[in-house]
């Protein structure tokens, strides 16, 4: 990008000028990653910056709202056409603070919630004791089967009938599958919980229809806005109309006061952007790479959990190959190659050290890389591992790594 202004300062400019040569000439592989369009990084670095406009569009507790109320309408109506919502909030700052949100709007501290255990693919805000989630509400969790690397419905069912939550939380961090969210709104429906979807991961990949989508049963949804959905970072909440003025008074005033324009416009610009017809085609890649990734990985000898995927991402148990997650992590950054670590199911290892890492493919299907691509992708993956030890021959794929993601440039760079 050509920033006229910010080249002034000299500091901030470098490490933006280095991050962008970063994000070119490096391959992003983590899951949760994508590079949102120059429309939306416009958007976020206009002037709505300068406004505050707490409260909602026609009551505010500011004045000179009219522009504001028509970005912040604009937003909700996209939002409610791409993901066939009954009330959007699309004020959220971001992924927690949203989760935040909606366990207040639907919850007392010490009640209890049912939600998928953090080594198995849940998130930190899905009742883990070192988050908010863990400290003020009472979770209980339920895992993924030990053989097959799925949800096991039967254990949800099981632990929702002795334990009677209060909330269900499904959608996760780390899974690659599809989620039977019917049953689970069956089984919270029996045990007279309220359903729960955070489906932050694959929301772009619900919005194109490609997975299933729990926004018009499920009682309440929350999701980021910036990784398959590819807008700015922050997040929205949807809920059944009945639901509505818990959600927005949670939002505010109980958990935020001014709402971030610029990021709200930025948001609709990427709903509008999710809208389109070349979206779809995008998200259909995102899942036909990881699929390729998965078997291409498999070919190879990598253990994927569950045996594949059914979105945009999975996690490779890297016992068998002799190395951590988190040297898995240090060593493909030594040639440019960015994943994440991650724990498996029943990880023996703790989070900051796990046994695996997940990769996912919005990212490098942004920049137009298709499945032929994704077989040289694993082909470098693979030469990293097995060059563990050997500098110079790092130093050689590094130079490929680059060569390679130069051919494919990326949106706002
Ligand atoms: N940090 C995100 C991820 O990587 O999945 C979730 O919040």
């Amino acid at each position: 990008m050509d920033y006229k202004y910010l080249s002034k300062d000299e500091g901030i400019y470098k490490a933006i000028k280095a991050e962008e040569k970063r994000q070119s000439e490096g391959m992003e592989l983590i899951a949760s990653e994508n590079y949102a369009s120059p429309v939306v990084l416009e958007a976020m670095g206009c002037v709505l910056n300068n406004k505050y406009s707490e409260g909602y569009p026609g009551h505010r507790y500011y004045g000179g709202q009219e522009f504001v109320d028509d970005v912040e309408n604009l937003a909700i109506k996209r939002a409610k056409k791409l993901f066939n919502a009954e009330h959007v909030n699309i004020q959220p700052l971001s992924g927690s603070p949203a989760n935040a949100a909606v366990y207040m709007a639907f919850l007392k501290p010490g009640d209890k919630v049912l939600g998928l255990k953090l080594d198995h693919g849940g998130h930190l805000s899905h009742g883990h004791p070192v988050n908010f989630s863990g400290m003020l509400y009472n979770f209980v969790q339920y895992g993924v089967d030990a053989e097959t690397g799925y949800v096991d419905m039967d254990e949800v069912a099981e632990i929702a009938r002795q334990e009677k939550p209060k909330m269900i939380v499904a959608g996760y961090s780390a899974y690659s599958r599809e989620i039977e969210w019917e049953k689970f709104k069956q089984i919270a429906d029996e045990v007279g919980a309220f359903t729960f979807a955070d489906i932050a991961h694959t929301a772009g990949l619900i919005a194109a229809g490609l997975l299933n989508n729990p926004v018009p049963f499920f009682d309440v949804v929350s999701t980021t806005t910036h990784k398959t959905l590819r807008g700015p970072r922050g997040a929205i909440i949807m809920c059944l109309e009945k639901y509505a003025p818990q959600v927005d008074r949670a939002v505010f005033p109980g958990m935020q006061g001014g709402p971030h324009d610029h990021i709200n416009a930025a948001k609709a610009v990427a709903l509008g952007e999710a809208l389109k017809p070349e979206f779809k085609v995008y998200a259909r890649q995102i899942i036909t790479n990881a699929k390729v990734m998965a078997e291409e990985l498999a070919n190879k000898d990598y253990k994927i959990i569950s045996g594949g995927t059914d979105n945009h991402l999975l996690v490779i148990d890297m016992t068998n190959k002799g190395v951590a997650g988190k040297e898995t992590e240090i060593l493909l950054d030594k040639v440019g190659i960015s994943v994440s670590r991650s724990t498996i199911p029943n990880d023996p290892n703790p989070p900051m050290n796990p046994s695996g890492v997940r990769l996912g493919t919005p990212a490098i299907t942004t920049r137009g890389m298709r499945e032929k691509d994704v077989i040289k992708i694993v082909s470098l993956f693979d030469k990293t591992i097995i060059s563990k030890n050997k500098a110079a021959e790092l130093n050689k794929i590094k130079k490929e790594v680059k060569e390679f993601c130069l051919r494919f440039p990326v949106p706002g760079i």
